[in-house]
């Protein structure tokens, strides 16, 4: 039974929710008191867990087609018809001259790196995925981590040009969340210095900036089609381009080298993407505008649920782009809130909200860049500062607006109440 004392907190919490006065009477699923939390010994706001990055599957149906015709056909890989088509479809909705898809995002970055010619080192963001950093040291080439802007949270120009030495030879830019880099800056930067600009755009498949598709900018950017991306072809990644010899380069590359049958004449690897990855993400794209809407509707969900939480903010996309609303990306300032990141994130994964801390704790800090560069960080402040702030929540196709409203009232209730949460986490260390 719930008590006189429980039902005016929880109508005290959904009118703060809903910027309303005393004497609302409505009470919203997912706020709890402090003893009702998971963490405490309460009863989790769902069975089942919701994660970040729930693959979008697309058209089952579709994809099924196309997986029986794959194996009628017996051709599975190496110059399929379905990677030919994905390609193709890449190309027309990104207004490049080529695509070459790949087994993934990493090894996407790393042929691309190597086909740019890039050595000695290379400027990237430390707040990103490590793979961006791995793709550089595996080939030898040191990165050299830049701070970010705190707004956008992708890489400072300004501060990338302080990190210029006679041995930097490109910047990989990242365009982070689906928003495109400052990508005027940083050509400018690359066409004063002699550097090749290489992006990655693993978050920002069917993205624009400046009403031109991201993909276009650079000499040359890299998607990634994990699972968790936007877009998913299982495992799997495409590097796209407008120049022709580079690609044609690539294209060696990313399958040993061979020119025809029996004759290598690159040396090369394997990067090639199979039949049913291709499949998967045709099916995919023919539903891209689809998954968009779910996409943005729960973003606008968390930013209406969340709007009057005190120290929460929701990262803005620019409504005059074309955006993927892949990631639902908050900041929490603790002197607000009341709560650390870190606590709303215990307290949310024992509710089964698998939030997570992307790109917690940033490359610079962890190995092999840890070790090598134990100064790195005193150049990155914003970075350190967002690394402690920045929490992604659970949307895509998995994930419904009911799920969403239980679990903005779950945040409000327990930011409301953040000093007895306090006091009860300390009493249980
Ligand atoms: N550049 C950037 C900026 C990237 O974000 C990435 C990858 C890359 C480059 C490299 O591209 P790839 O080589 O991966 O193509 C995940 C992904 O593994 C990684 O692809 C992705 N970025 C990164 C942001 O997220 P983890 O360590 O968080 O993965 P994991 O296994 O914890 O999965 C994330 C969540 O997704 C889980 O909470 C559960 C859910 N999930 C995952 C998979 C694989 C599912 O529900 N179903 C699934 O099948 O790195």
């Amino acid at each position: 039974m719930e008590s006189a004392l429980d039902s005016a907190f929880r109508t005290s919490v959904y009118a703060s929710l809903n910027g309303e006065g005393e004497g609302s009477v409505n009470v919203r699923p997912g706020c709890k008191q402090p003893d009702e939390l998971a963490i405490f010994g309460g009863r989790p706001l769902f069975e089942e867990k919701l994660h970040v990055g729930r693959p979008n599957i697309g058209d089952r149906d579709r994809f099924l087609a196309c997986v029986n015709d794959i194996l009628d056909s017996r051709w599975l890989t190496n110059k399929g018809r379905y990677v030919d088509r994905f390609e193709r479809e890449i190309e027309a909705l990104l207004g490049l001259k080529h695509c070459i898809a790949m087994c993934n995002g990493t090894v996407a970055l790393e042929i691309a790196v190597r086909a740019l010619d890039l050595s000695g080192e290379v400027i990237l963001p430390s707040f990103t995925f490590i793979a961006c950093a791995h793709a550089l040291q595996w080939q030898r080439i040191k990165p050299v981590f830049c701070d970010v802007d705190p707004a956008t949270h992708n890489i400072d120009p300004a501060r990338a040009a302080d990190m210029i030495t006679p041995r930097t030879t490109g910047i990989m830019g990242v365009h982070l969340w689906g928003q495109a880099c400052d990508t005027d800056a940083l050509a400018a930067l690359a066409r004063e210095h002699g550097l090749k600009v290489l992006y990655d755009a693993s978050h920002a498949f069917a993205c624009s900036h400046g009403g031109r598709m991201i993909g276009g900018f650079g000499d040359a950017a890299v998607f990634s089609f994990h699972a968790t991306k936007f877009i998913n072809t299982l495992e799997g990644g495409a590097v796209v381009t407008d120049n022709d010899e580079l690609a044609a380069k690539i294209r060696l590359m990313k399958n040993f080298g061979f020119s025809g049958m029996d004759n290598v004449i690159y040396i090369g690897t394997n990067g090639k993407m199979n039949e049913i990855s291709a499949a998967m993400g045709l099916s995919g794209i023919g539903c891209l505008e689809d998954i968009v809407a779910v996409n943005r509707r729960n973003y606008e969900a968390y930013q209406r649920g969340l709007a009057n939480v005190p120290g929460l903010t929701v990262l803005r996309y620019d409504a005059r782009e074309r955006q993927n609303y892949q990631y639902v990306v908050t900041e929490i300032e603790e002197t607000e809130s009341g709560l650390s990141r870190d606590r709303l994130l215990e307290i949310l994964h024992a509710e089964s909200v698998i939030a997570r801390r992307y790109f917690y704790p940033g490359c610079h800090r962890m190995e092999p860049y840890r070790t090598l560069q134990p100064e790195a960080g005193s150049a990155l402040p914003e970075t350190e500062r967002l690394c402690a702030r920045v929490m992604c929540l659970p949307t895509g196709t998995a994930v419904g607006e009911s799920d969403i409203d239980k679990i903005c009232a779950l945040i409000a209730s327990a930011v409301d109440r953040s000093s007895e949460i306090n006091r009860r986490f300390q009493a249980h260390a």
